[in-house]
């Protein structure tokens, strides 16, 4: 669906073979449509800064009740007029058969090394701040498995975006409970209104972008991120 100038293309391609002229009895206006050419693709990288708990209340059993175990996954696209969308996921352990607390009780460090934590739940603090860049996360393209090794330092996604399309960002958080169904302690997310051509070529923001979510008495989020032109394609 992206490539919505192939067709255009080819015809263009065809004719010129066939030593046709496309603009026969065609107008100015036409002609200059013709010459400007499929849109400019822009790489803007999304980047994931900063995630603090809010207000958690997680008491369950001996736990206290200002800290959580969590699994999350992170999401960031590219939306064209037509609602066709790209673009990759980030995650966090893991939806799917979450609850492993990893030798550590109850969770292990946010910061834990690859290899150890991958699939441990991390254990999250209220009113801390805590930096994507420190947690091991695996690329995807869908909330429920990996598409690659977990990593540090793996919490930049990059779209390629035209003209008229807009930037979804969201980021959903779980806090595991061994006796209740799982909380949702993040459900924040954002759509940008569509980007101009001008606003993509200098795309850069000075300081990153927030968004917060609170939903339940279980406790709420505030979510850094921020975008970023890296080149055109
Ligand atoms: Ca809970
Ligand atoms: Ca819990």
């Amino acid at each position: 669906m992206r490539a919505r100038h192939a067709g255009r293309t080819a015809l263009l391609v065809t004719l010129a073979v066939l030593g046709l002229s496309p603009l026969a009895g065609g107008t100015a206006s036409a002609r200059a449509g013709a010459a400007s050419g499929p849109a400019t693709v822009y790489q803007i990288e999304v980047t994931f800064t900063e995630y603090s708990p809010v207000s958690i209340d997680d008491c369950m059993g001996e736990s206290a009740c200002d800290y959580a175990e969590v699994y999350a996954s992170l999401s960031a696209q590219a939306f064209a007029p037509d609602n066709s969308h790209t673009g990759e996921v980030r995650n966090i352990a893991r939806f799917v058969n979450p609850g492993s607390w990893c030798e550590t009780y109850p969770g292990v460090p946010w910061d834990s090394g690859t290899g150890f934590g991958d699939n441990c739940l991390k254990r999250v603090h209220d009113t801390k701040i805590y930096n994507f860049k420190d947690v091991v996360m695996c690329p995807s393209t869908t909330y429920s498995v990996c598409g690659g090794p977990h990593g540090k330092n793996n919490h930049r996604i990059v779209l390629s975006v035209r003209p008229d399309d807009r930037i979804y960002t969201g980021v959903h958080i779980k806090d595991y409970d061994e006796l209740s169904p799982d909380d949702d302690i993040c459900k924040a997310n954002v759509t940008t209104e569509p980007f101009t051509e001008a606003q993509l070529q200098t795309l850069n923001d000075p300081l990153p972008r927030s968004m917060s979510w609170w939903g339940s008495g279980d406790g709420g989020c505030s979510i850094k991120y921020s975008f970023k032109k890296i080149g055109t394609a």
